[in-house]
């Protein structure tokens, strides 16, 4: 019979804070494709390959460290999880919390979450509450309830969460039997920036590779406070993901790209929009707007000759394009996409499809 994979507690166990009294609620995530990509290869002259985190139960990234999260929630006797989320934080939290038999408390900014994740979080059964601010306000009153109400906050100010998603670095490392020389990632809160650092160094530390890479994070430039070195108070993109203005994990991705000798830069949404298009048209790999920013910095810093030739580098596309599909059905000028319609008929489907018998 096959193995099944047995998400990631159960599978990093040792480098995990976990006993035989911790409860797993695991819906098996992780053990996620890595996938190489000959046309980001050729385009950068680099040996490119795509984490791609859409294909976690959520479409996500955020079930690895949720599986953690949740997990020592129930340990230490949660009954009721809380979060503030731009979409996909929510859906996550929703789905374990469903499955451990706990409540769980989601809000999101009005408006601002992608119809997939807001259909997820309703389904798995959150209360979901819209509040009239940005994310960073969810944040501070997830926090303050937290701190002054029977709840336990699943964010990744939770170090829980940081814990569960360093695992990716690991199964990077377990795939190409070192670390990668580049690794780019798109950049919110920025803990899943520090997390994968923790991995690569936890595994260097281990025995289990040989270097840290270079860690590149990337914001959108209309919500991109790392980059400019100040909290933005109205932050906006397209990337609703990653549309957060005071990254709760700061201090800490500055401290792990001093670490790497990383770097952090920014795109805009139309940037954005061509790297998903480049991405899924040639890769195969259909991602949310956020998590093509990673693409949009490979093809940028290997155009200024940032990376030489041959680097190893790994991109990870952090969520599923179906959360968020509306930018699909929308050309790069904004032009809705319309498919052509054409009688049933196969000498006039031929026709338009530009063939002759
Ligand atoms: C697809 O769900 O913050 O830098 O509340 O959903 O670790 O915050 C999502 C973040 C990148 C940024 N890509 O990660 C939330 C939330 C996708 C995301 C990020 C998010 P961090």
């Amino acid at each position: 019979m096959a193995k099944q994979w047995q998400g990631v507690i159960r599978e990093y166990a040792e480098y995990l804070d976990v006993s035989d009294a911790t409860p797993i609620v695991t819906l098996g995530e992780g053990g996620t494709p890595l996938i190489p990509s000959p046309s980001l290869s050729r385009r950068s002259g680099a040996d490119v390959y795509v984490k791609f985190e859409g294909m976690n139960p959520t479409g996500s990234f955020k079930d690895r460290g949720m599986t953690m999260a949740v997990s020592k929630a129930v340990e230490h006797g949660a009954k009721v999880v809380v979060c503030a989320s731009t979409g996909n934080t929510s859906a996550s939290a929703a789905a374990y919390a469903g499955y451990a038999g706990i409540k769980s408390a989601v809000l999101v900014p009005e408006g601002k979450i992608a119809m997939g994740k807001l259909s997820q979080a309703i389904i798995h059964g959150a209360e979901l509450l819209q509040v009239r601010g940005n994310f960073d306000d969810c944040l501070r009153i997830a926090r303050e309830l937290d701190e002054h109400y029977p709840v336990h906050l699943v964010n990744s100010v939770n170090n829980d969460r940081i814990e569960g998603q360093k695992t990716a670095s690991f199964e990077i490392i377990d795939v190409l039997g070192d670390a990668p020389d580049f690794h780019f990632i798109p950049v919110g809160n920025a803990g899943n920036y520090t997390a994968y650092t923790r991995g690569y160094r936890e595994y260097r530390e281990a025995g289990k590779s040989t270097k840290l890479p270079r860690m590149f994070g990337f914001q959108a430039s209309g919500s991109a406070p790392i980059v400019r070195g100040e909290i933005v108070t109205d932050p906006e993109t397209i990337a609703s993901a990653i549309r957060i203005g005071n990254p709760a994990s700061w201090r800490l991705a500055l401290e792990a790209r001093d670490e790497t000798d990383g770097f952090f830069g920014m795109f805009d949404d139309n940037e954005i929009l061509a790297a998903q298009r480049i991405l899924a048209a040639e890769t195969g790999v259909f991602v949310e707007p956020a998590s093509a920013i990673s693409v949009a910095g490979l093809l940028s810093e290997s155009a200024k000759g940032n990376i030489p030739a041959g680097s190893r580098c790994v991109l990870t596309v952090t969520g599923h394009g179906l959360k968020d599909p509306q930018w699909a059905l929308r050309d790069l000028n904004g032009n809705d996409v319309t498919p052509t319609v054409v009688d049933a008929d196969t000498a006039a489907v031929a026709e338009m499809l530009g063939m002759r018998a």
